[in-house]
């Protein structure tokens, strides 16, 4: 018999038996290092594949969260792809199968790999993540999100006025739906809740029918209302406004989930009959339909595009909510979604203007008329609602969508912007082409009958930290005699990026466009003022700070402590001055970059 070393000594002796060995452990080794590779290189992939669905979902230029978290910015709708690769079965049924325990508390839902691909085949659909949300209960618990001194209110609660709940849909998801339907009724103070109106704007989805009708006859108060045509968000709001039999109207989407004590801060404040009441709008995860609190200090305003954005408040603002953070406080403008309104003083004002179509432009022109004829708006932050923000719309817009947008803002701006209609057309030609399309008259005449005041009142008295043109504020490009001007690159991500020389462009240019004001800041679109950093020049959001002070002195511009704006040469060949710094320097006689050129534009 041979021994274990015989059968080596046998195979080889002596130094072949070395490099044999040494071969052997070397294919060992190999092989463990490429699996170690594989498994690195399936880790990689899994979580770069996982990362670029996750961006996917979330880039859009036109909206994003800052850094610092001071600043959201909601974008206007691109119109996503509804769907068309889905069979109509899919498309039509309701795969609602909650699972014990998933989103429990307000909690994020986890898919699997698997479930994460067939998710993003059908995030088309709704623009969210409809897995998630069938997988979680429609009457799932929430957190308290109010803060203490919310708790703290008592609210008198026996002569609080009722609520009819209106939540328009268009082929919203059943669970989504559902699940606003339930947090309402589970919710609110039983006494306090007269109804539940939800109206059907002509949904095409067949869950939506007798499914859904079943589902609602079992339900206490609420009632279902179907418009034969899609009449877009403003005319289904007004067809449930004219059946409500509650004192105030409260509007929500049809993708929110409301928290505990929501109603009674509502309806306290809608009561005196001269305020629309919005709570604080919190987000629901679009991935994972997690309950996230969004950023305290914020109010409601616009761009020059009339863009709704969400900006920092007023320092008085600031300061009324440190003192007492139960307080409503005044916002310039609404997101539109979600609010509540004496039903009285929502007819006395108009109602909305029953021209808007489809979606877009009703928030702003409710806000000004609210202001602009002696009513106010204002935010309750303890009352929190959680919506589902997305970034694409996932319906049709028939007439296409810049076509229904444009045409809403125009009626929004003819009637309520006087003077900076003019600005607003001058620079959004899309728009102007389409404004005498409009026939306005009635709600001119509203305007007229109401006695409301100007916009130019509403500017220097509800948002006097906004940043348009004005009568008294300089409007134009500011040129560098090496060439580039002052204004926010493109591409830019807003708040605090650094600032460089820009392409002059053209006069209709807005993005090349800055405001002057009178004490010397320069404004940007987008509340951006251009700000001396540590070192470079930066655009930050506009504020009172002294180092967005630019004061002009002949061709200069000095900071207050007596440095120069200066567009530094970086490279001495390139004479353009495009994508060179800003930044504060000593003044110098023979410094071309400290000399700026101010070409004024006519802004109407
Ligand atoms: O043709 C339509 N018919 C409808 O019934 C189009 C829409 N709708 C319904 C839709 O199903 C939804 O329930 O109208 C509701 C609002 O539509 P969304 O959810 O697509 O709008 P949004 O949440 O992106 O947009 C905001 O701005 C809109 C401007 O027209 C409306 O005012 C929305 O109500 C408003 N939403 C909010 O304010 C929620 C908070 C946003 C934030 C942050
Ligand atoms: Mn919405």
């Amino acid at each position: 018999m041979f021994s274990k070393h015989d059968y080596w000594s046998l195979l080889c002796r002596g130094r072949k038996k070395k490099i044999v060995t040494l071969i052997i452990i070397l294919i060992v080794l190999l092989n463990a290092f490429f699996y170690v590779s594989m498994e690195l290189f399936n880790t990689i992939n899994g979580k770069v594949h996982k990362q670029q669905w996750y961006n996917r979902l979330h880039f859009d230029e036109n909206s994003y969260v800052d850094k610092s978290g001071m600043r959201v910015i909601v974008g206007h709708y691109i119109g996503g792809n509804t769907g068309g690769n889905l069979s109509d079965d899919v498309v039509n049924s309701n795969n609602y199968s909650p699972v014990p325990g998933a989103g429990e508390g307000g909690r994020p839902v986890q898919l699997s790999q698997r479930e994460l691909i067939r998710a993003r085949e059908l995030y088309a659909l709704h623009s969210y993540n409809i897995l998630v949300s069938d997988k979680i209960a429609i009457n799932r618990s929430l957190p308290d999100m109010r803060s203490e001194s919310c708790k703290n209110v008592q609210y008198d609660s026996e002569n609080l006025p009722t609520a009819s709940v209106i939540i328009v849909f268009h082929n919203e998801a059943w669970s989504t739906l559902m699940r606003t339907v339930m947090s309402t009724l589970l919710r609110s103070p039983e006494p306090l809740l007269r109804e539940v109106i939800l109206v059907d704007d002509a949904s095409e989805r067949r869950y939506l029918g007798k499914e859904l009708d079943d589902a609602v006859a079992k339900l206490d108060k609420v009632r279902i209302l179907r418009s034969s045509n899609r009449t877009g968000l403003v005319g289904a709001r007004l067809m449930g406004a004219r059946t409500a039999i509650g004192d105030v109207l409260v509007f929500l989407d049809a993708h929110c989930e409301v928290t505990p004590g929501w109603l009674e801060p509502l309806l306290d404040r809608a009561g005196s009959d001269d305020v629309f009441i919005c709570p604080h709008i919190d987000l629901l995860s679009e991935d994972t339909l997690a309950y996230t609190k969004s950023i305290d200090a914020h109010w409601g305003a616009f761009s020059w595009r009339l863009h709704f954005r969400w900006l920092m408040p007023s320092e008085e603002v600031l300061l009324m909510k440190s003192k007492d953070p139960s307080k409503p406080y005044p916002t310039p403008a609404m997101a539109g979604g979600l609010f509540a309104v004496r039903k009285s003083l929502f007819w006395r004002l108009g109602g909305y203007d029953e021209g808007m179509l489809i979606w877009g432009a009703e928030n702003l022109e409710l806000s000004w008329r609210a202001w602009q004829c002696g009513a106010r708006v204002e935010i309750t932050s303890c009352s929190r609602v959680g919506h589902i923000f997305r970034r694409h719309s996932p319906y049709k817009y028939p007439g296409g969508v810049s076509k229904v947008l444009n045409s809403n803002l125009a009626r929004a701006a003819t009637v309520w912007m006087d003077e900076w209609a003019e600005f607003f057309f001058k620079f959004n030609p899309a728009v102007a082409a389409i404004k005498d399309q409009q026939t306005v008259a009635d709600r001119v005449e509203i305007r007229k009958n109401l006695n409301c005041k100007s916009f130019k009142w509403y500017l220097e008295n509800v948002w006097p930290q906004h940043f348009f043109p004005t009568e008294d504020r300089w409007f134009g490009r500011i040129r560098s005699d090496r060439g580039g001007c002052i204004a926010v690159a493109f591409g830019t991500p807003g708040v605090g990026g650094p600032a460089d020389g820009v392409h002059c462009a053209s006069d209709l240019d807005l993005e090349r466009l800055v405001v002057y004001t009178p004490q010397g800041q320069i404004m940007a679109d987008e509340g951006l003022c251009l700000e001396q950093g540590n070192g470079r020049a930066v655009w930050k959001g506009c504020s009172d700070n002294k180092k967005q002070i630019w004061l002009q002195k002949g061709p200069r511009l000095r900071t207050t402590s007596g440095l120069c704006l200066t567009l530094v040469g970086v490279d001495i060949n390139k004479k353009s001055g495009i994508d060179d710094p800003l930044t504060a320097k000593r003044c110098r006689d023979n410094d071309s970059g400290q000399i700026w050129h101010f070409e004024r534009v006519p802004w109407r």
